[in-house]
């Protein structure tokens, strides 16, 4: 992990000089819920033909809404089980979590929110906030974002976690820009939640 927290350490001073913010997001998911095929999306507007990831992609994705001048570092790692125990790495100090679902995925829906669950509970995502992208909208069957909410129990997480569901089409990039926005948002919040539990203590 050195080059991540080196490429941390350059990004905060580069941050210090212009005044935006880079937050670090890791993008995690089963294999083929559409990771990469986001990240392409949202970093070059366009869709790139995606080979399985091994091990991860890294892009810094600037932020058009309300956020605008503040970027994204996004890490997206892969999601088959044997690179799974990986996670925990990466997702260690990481400002937001997206976690991508294939909605039409059904028999594999139990899995998503087993790994989602495990991700959220565990001790270094505390408080983290998370935003799911209900992914595959295209697709006839899809699951919209109420029912993927409901599906993975998310209100499990209610007073732990901020979270958010998004509906997305990664191949053309619907949903994406709206679902950082949110993103972005909930960890302007969570900032400052910490912040006020501080002076309380
Ligand atoms: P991953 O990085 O999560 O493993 P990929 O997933 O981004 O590699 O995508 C896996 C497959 O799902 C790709 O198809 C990709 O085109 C497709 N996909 C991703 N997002 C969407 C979406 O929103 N709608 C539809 N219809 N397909 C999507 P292939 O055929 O290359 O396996
Ligand atoms: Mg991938």
């Amino acid at each position: 992990m050195m080059g991540s927290s080196f490429s941390k350490r350059l990004q905060s001073l580069i941050d210090l000089v212009t005044n935006y913010k880079t937050l670090h997001i890791v993008m995690l998911g089963l294999d083929s819920a559409g990771k990469t095929t986001a990240l392409y999306r949202l970093k070059f507007d366009q869709y790139l033909n995606t080979v399985p990831t091994i091990g991860f992609n890294c892009e810094k994705v600037k932020l058009n809404g309300k956020a605008k001048g503040n970027s994204f570092l996004i890490w997206d790692i892969g999601g088959q089980d044997k690179l799974r125990p990986l996670w925990r790495s990466y997702t260690r100090c990481t400002d937001g979590i997206i976690f991508v679902i294939d909605s039409v995925d059904e028999e594999r829906l139990e899995e998503a929110k087993m790994e989602l669950m495990r991700t959220a509970k565990s001790p270094e995502n505390s408080r983290v906030p998370i935003l799911v992208l209900a992914n595959k909208q295209d697709l006839p069957g899809a699951k919209d974002a109420n029912e993927i909410a409901r599906l993975l129990g998310l209100s499990d997480l209610n007073g732990k976690h901020l979270w958010h569901v998004q509906s997305s089409c990664s191949v053309i990039g619907e949903g994406l820009d709206e679902g950082l926005d949110i993103l972005y948002d909930l960890i302007t919040e969570q900032k400052r939640l910490n912040k006020l539990s501080k002076i309380k203590r």
